[in-house]
């Protein structure tokens, strides 16, 4: 490890803690091994204390008590059930968690299905330090890996260009996947009322990128690997998502 911090002691304030914030749905299959391999990545990360926080939205597969259990051995990790169906709902509800209840200094948003690795997130602290206050995760930005297969590869294409080019957003390539980090002062800047996070679809994840950039982030994309779903099923309604995302992009058009 890198560091002298030892990552198992309670919280010092000497350490910036990083929150992975995880918005979960019956993930029974992949839930503890995100938790450990997001863990793991504390031996590459010089001045930060990761932690994990799911946000379940009352799993009725098993994920409560596997993260319950999990959760009661470790201080590193911690479960939020936010009782309602929706990404909006466990990533914000999650977020505000983080920091009134956990001290969280940095979040993190990331999937539960290893489409986001892991692995990535000490390139994403490593931007934090550098001192940009937004640090996305991009498909699209030079030197990233995307194995989805061609027809998700044609929706996020179409998606993200759609909300460029209507909101006239050029400084970001990749608006849609939901691999982030940022810190506390500039979630704390966005408008709760201008985000969509009781939504059932997936329309928060661009919508909340898109406030914290109105909000006066200082951002930077950074490479990343996207890997298809391996267990687990998905939650994603392509036709919801798709309706939301033009909806949204046409009234952000004709609002300015
Ligand atoms: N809290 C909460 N999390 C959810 C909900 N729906 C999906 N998620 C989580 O949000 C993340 C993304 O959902 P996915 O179903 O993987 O969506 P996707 O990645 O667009 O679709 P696939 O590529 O098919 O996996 C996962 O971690 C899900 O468990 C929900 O209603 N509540
Ligand atoms: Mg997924």
């Amino acid at each position: 490890m890198k560091n002298n911090h030892d990552p198992s002691s309670p919280h010092s304030h000497a350490t910036r803690r990083a929150m992975v914030v995880i918005p979960t749905y019956n993930e029974k299959e992949n839930v503890s091994q995100i938790i450990s391999a997001t863990l793991a990545e504390q031996a590459s990360i010089g001045t930060f204390e990761l932690h994990v926080l799911i946000a379940d939205s009352h799993s009725n597969d098993g994920t409560l008590q596997i993260v319950e259990d999990l959760a009661s051995a470790d201080h590193r990790i911690h479960l939020l059930d936010v009782q309602e169906r929706g990404i909006g709902v466990g990533l914000y509800k999650g977020f505000h968690h983080a920091i009134d209840e956990l001290a969280a200094d940095v979040l993190f948003e990331m999937d539960a299905d290893f489409q986001h690795n892991p692995a990535d997130i000490p390139r994403f602290l490593k931007k934090i330090d550098e001192g940009y206050d937004l640090v996305v995760g991009s498909r699209f930005a030079p030197g990233s890996v995307n194995r989805m297969p061609w027809y998700r590869r044609v929706l996020s294409v179409g998606a993200n260009q759609v909300i460029r080019v209507m909101l006239n957003l050029q400084a970001l390539t990749e608006i849609t996947t939901s691999f982030r980090a940022f810190t506390k002062e500039l979630f704390l800047k966005v408008d709760p009322d201008t985000v969509p996070w009781q939504e059932r679809s997936f329309i928060f994840v661009p919508v909340f990128l898109v406030r914290m950039v109105e909000a006066g982030a200082d951002a930077t994309e950074i490479p990343m690997t996207m890997h298809p779903r391996v267990r687990g099923q998905s939650k994603m309604i392509y036709w919801k998502y798709i309706r939301d995302i033009m909806w949204f992009s046409i009234k952000s058009r004709f609002q300015k």
